[in-house]
């Protein structure tokens, strides 16, 4: 690092990230120190927009929406919080943020002069009111598409056809396949949208006054983005919807500052007016940043509500079957690889509910009742649709070593299924899309659990380390404030290993036991058999 693009003492970095379920902030100071972290709740803050974990679920079943301007008004809300905290606005030298990927904000032909206009004297949602062609956005969790990944598939010649070109086969909560329903069923909304921009560029657009771009890493999100050029695809736009492009607007790194933030802030809550905004990206490659994996190898599994799994990769090995490619936020010229696995966390308190009586302790206990491997039993839990392997009617399958269906099993049989089931999984899943841990580490709410590390340790026999913190996407967005103000004041793309060089070790925080592993590594092809022979993929 230059003395050029060295931060000074009293500067502070921004991140922003806008999940599901709330809006938070994490503030870090050039040592990477966390100094503030503020956070709104959709459904508890802003009551009024009748949310449930932050998204409206529609009685179709498969149809999932959020109102946007819910998330104007919760950046009102978080923005008011730190100004009552006292927080010295000022010491901002840039923001980043990261939103949950591939929700789509539609904005009319009046949000670019409503955007510019912003007067600090009113809140941004009395202003910003009328912006919006369609008024909830579907999100992440809306499944209603399956028909337009059929088309796109059909129209570029397969799964993996799409998957080369885009990174991932069609998947109905990417945002394309979203636009081509909004763009059938709601014509008259979709020939009055001026430009699509998707969560994380909406964000940075409410920051700098102005629609902001679409960075690449989140645009590879959308099954439209040739994830190798980062160019929208011609094809894939034309199958999509008509006139998309114009709609679209440009791409740009992640690392890329789009704008200085806009003059109504600098009066109502005292920002440097030069403060800058580097582009907003979505919350997994936020994550990655977050988690500092920058080496093929480095790999984080993300225990949350889902199970996430993503690595950095310098070649990426698209597959029409499963996972996703984007481009790497902090290394332009690399990759990250990532699966999502939708019965995570949630699955695991179901059966914590059934044999332990909502109790973790309990369930630890049974689980270390009984050896790894669990003498042969596999069982695989369903309880929602599943994402990876692809299920679509959800169910609870239990084997024995040669593979015969068992209608049940002992508590201790299923605590210890559930736990090697799922992170077996994970593991068959990441080798099939190119990622083979070396450097381990874990993050998520259940990263607190012993148990869990020492299974998924072993599992994966490698070391298991675990990050400071676990809101890993609000701080990779502050991490990646750093990095977009160091790549600006450079005129070149910093390596990410430099900015991040003085940042804290990792703590380990569990080791494999060598004969679990040789076992587990043993049950892969056992447990790519069973998944097979119950999945629709
Ligand atoms: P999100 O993905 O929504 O941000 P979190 O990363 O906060 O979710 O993880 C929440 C989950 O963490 C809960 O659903 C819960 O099952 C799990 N969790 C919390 N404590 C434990 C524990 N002691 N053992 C296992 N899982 C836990
Ligand atoms: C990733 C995905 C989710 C959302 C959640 O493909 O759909 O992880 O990004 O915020």
């Amino acid at each position: 690092m230059t003395a050029k693009t060295d931060p000074s003492l009293n500067d502070l970095f921004l991140g922003l990230d806008l999940s599901t379920q709330g809006l938070k902030a994490t503030v870090v100071s050039p040592e990477f120190e966390v100094v503030y972290e503020a956070a709104v709740n959709f459904d508890t803050d802003l009551p009024g927009y009748g949310t449930e974990g932050g998204a409206h679920r529609h009685a179709d079943g498969v149809t999932v929406t959020s109102p946007p301007l819910m998330w104007v008004e919760s950046l009102d809300l978080l923005l008011s919080r730190m100004q009552s905290d006292g927080f010295d606005f000022s010491r901002v030298k840039s923001i980043s943020g990261s939103g949950q990927q591939h929700g789509s904000v539609w904005l009319n032909k009046s949000a670019v002069g409503a955007l510019k206009a912003l007067d600090p004297e009113r809140s941004l949602h009395s202003q910003l009111r009328s912006i919006f062609s369609v008024e909830a956005s579907p999100i992440w969790m809306d499944s209603s598409t399956r028909a337009e990944c059929d088309a796109l598939e059909t129209a570029l010649g397969g799964a993996q056809a799409v998957a080369d070109l885009t990174g991932s086969r069609a998947y109905e909560r990417f945002t394309g396949n979203q636009i081509a329903r909004i763009a059938r069923l709601q014509p008259d909304a979709y020939s009055e949208t001026e430009r699509i921009s998707l969560v994380s560029s909406f964000m940075a657009s409410l920051l700098i006054g102005d629609i902001a771009p679409i960075d690449a890493s989140d645009g590879a999100g959308m099954n439209l983005m040739n994830f190798r050029d980062k160019e929208w695809d011609a094809a894939a736009m034309e199958t999509t919807a008509p006139g998309l492009k114009a709609k679209l607007g440009p791409l740009v790194p992640s690392h890329a500052v789009v704008g200085t933030i806009h003059s109504g802030y600098v009066q109502r809550f005292g920002f440097d007016p030069e403060c800058l905004v580097v582009a907003f990206s979505g919350d997994n490659p936020n994550s990655l940043a977050g988690l500092r994996l920058q080496q093929p190898g480095d790999v984080a599994i993300s225990l949350g509500t889902s199970d996430t799994l993503f690595g950095s990769l310098t070649q990426a090995m698209p597959s029409g079957c499963e996972g996703h490619i984007f481009p790497n936020p902090v290394a332009p010229e690399a990759y990250m690889a990532m699966i999502v696995r939708q019965n995570g966390s949630l699955a695991r308190e179901r059966v914590r509910d059934e044999v332990a009586g909502g109790d973790w302790k309990t369930f630890e206990s049974l689980v270390e009742s009984l050896p790894p491997g669990n003498d042969g039993y596999l069982g695989l839990y369903y309880f929602e649709p599943e994402i990876t392997p692809p299920v679509v009617s959800p169910g609870i399958f239990r084997f024995d070593s040669a593979g015969n269906s068992v209608e049940a099993f002992s508590p201790a049989q299923e605590a210890r299924a559930i736990l090697e089931s799922q992170f077996l999984s994970l593991r068959l899943h990441a080798e099939q899309v190119g990622l083979r841990p070396e450097n381990l580490v874990v993050t998520g709410g259940a990263s607190v659990n012993a148990v869990i590390l020492q299974t998924l340790s072993s599992v994966f026999g490698k070391d298991l380390y675990a990050a400071e913190k676990s809101d890993s996407a609000s701080l990779g967005a502050a991490y990646r404030a750093v990095h977009g103000f160091q790549c600006h004041a450079a005129h070149d793309v910093v390596p990410f290993s430099e900015t991040m060089a003085s940042a804290p070790a990792y703590r380990k925080v569990a080791s494999p036991d060598p004969s679990a592993a040789d076992l587990y590594t043993q049950s892969l092809g056992f447990l790519n058999r069973l998944e097979k022979s119950v999945t629709n993929g």
